[in-house]
């Protein structure tokens, strides 16, 4: 898997991973990991929910991404539907015993 990005929050790091160099447009499975920023182990966040949309002139376009745990405590498997190729707006946001977060950040899609 290769690390796609990495956006930190608090004591996290939410790393995006993908099998391929990069997400792509159509369906496409990526993971989630959320790991701890100063011993990088990975951190169960409970539930996991992620949004994406793409502003567009006069409208927004939005994508969908539907977010599983696996059997990994920490890793997160991620089934997305990007209609378009280019800058995604996205949102994941957590919430389970260790509390709630979010973060948002741009993502490309090829
Ligand atoms: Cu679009």
């Amino acid at each position: 898997m290769t690390e796609l990005q990495r956006v930190k929050s608090g004591t996290l790091d939410v790393v995006l991973l993908s099998p391929h160099d990069a997400l792509r447009h159509g369906k496409d499975a990526f993971a989630i990991e959320f790991k701890s920023t100063s011993r990088g182990n990975l951190v169960d966040v409970g539930n996991v929910r992620a949004t994406a949309n793409m502003p567009m002139p006069g409208m927004a376009m939005f994508g969908n991404i539907d977010v599983q745990r696996s059997d990994v405590p920490g890793r997160y498997v991620a089934n997305g539907q990007f209609d378009m190729a280019g800058t995604w707006r996205m949102t994941i946001e957590w919430d389970g015993p260790g509390g709630k977060g979010s973060v948002a950040f741009s993502g490309t899609v090829h």
